[in-house]
């Protein structure tokens, strides 16, 4: 039985590329772009948002990077998730957190700057900016105490949220103020799993 996981890693899919390289399981990488292939009937059978990441892995199909990474993690790479439903609902609290408070504000950040080159409306990127800092706030007090957001180790918390806030990265957002988050991305992003993930294209 195949496992297969499409996207590429110059996306969002990069987050479940990176999952799928923590497990160290065999899987086949199905390299689909977010334009074109991602909406063909043979894709949008997969998902039918016709977006990426996707995952089957036998009789599943998935669609969602978040609920991609928590299966992928907690069946295959266990010793990354946690061990007791406390623990687990708070690694889900920072996987919702980050795709709903960090997400749509850096997305507005990177169509301005990646999408709108030409005509880039800077008071959009700064009242982004300004929004970030609150869940920003949160996140560098939360790792004011600790390596990782679950305490000493790297879970799939760390994974779920480190990998949306790439975004952030690629944009060259300015951590200035923010220097446990500053450290705890340098962390997470050292992995070789994420190294490996970033070169399926
Ligand atoms: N909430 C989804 C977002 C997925 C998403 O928007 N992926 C983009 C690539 S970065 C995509 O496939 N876009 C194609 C489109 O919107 O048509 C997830 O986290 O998996």
């Amino acid at each position: 039985m195949t496992i297969r996981i499409y996207g590429v890693s110059g996306s969002r899919a990069i987050r479940s590329l990176w999952a799928i390289e923590e497990t160290g399981i065999d899987y086949t990488h199905v390299p689909t772009h977010f334009f074109s292939d991602s909406k063909t009937e043979e894709y949008l059978a997969v998902n039918p948002n016709g977006r990426i990441p996707a995952l089957v892995d036998g009789d599943l199909t998935l669609f969602e990077s978040m609920a991609i990474n928590l299966y992928l993690i907690r069946k295959y790479a266990p010793a990354l998730y946690p061990d007791n439903e406390a623990d687990e609902a708070v690694a889900i609290q920072w996987s919702v957190w980050a795709i709903s408070e960090i997400e749509p504000l850096q997305m507005q950040i990177v169509i301005q700057t990646f999408f709108n080159r030409d005509n880039i409306d800077q008071s959009i990127i700064d009242s982004a900016t300004e929004s970030l800092k609150r869940p920003l706030n949160v996140l560098n007090t939360t790792l004011a105490d600790r390596p990782y957001l679950l305490g000493d180790e790297f879970t799939v918390a760390d994974l779920n949220v480190a990998g949306v806030m790439q975004l952030m990265q690629m944009v060259k957002f300015d951590f200035t103020g923010y220097h446990n988050v500053v450290d705890w991305l340098e962390r997470c992003y050292s992995r070789e799993a994420l190294k490996r993930a970033q070169s399926l294209d």
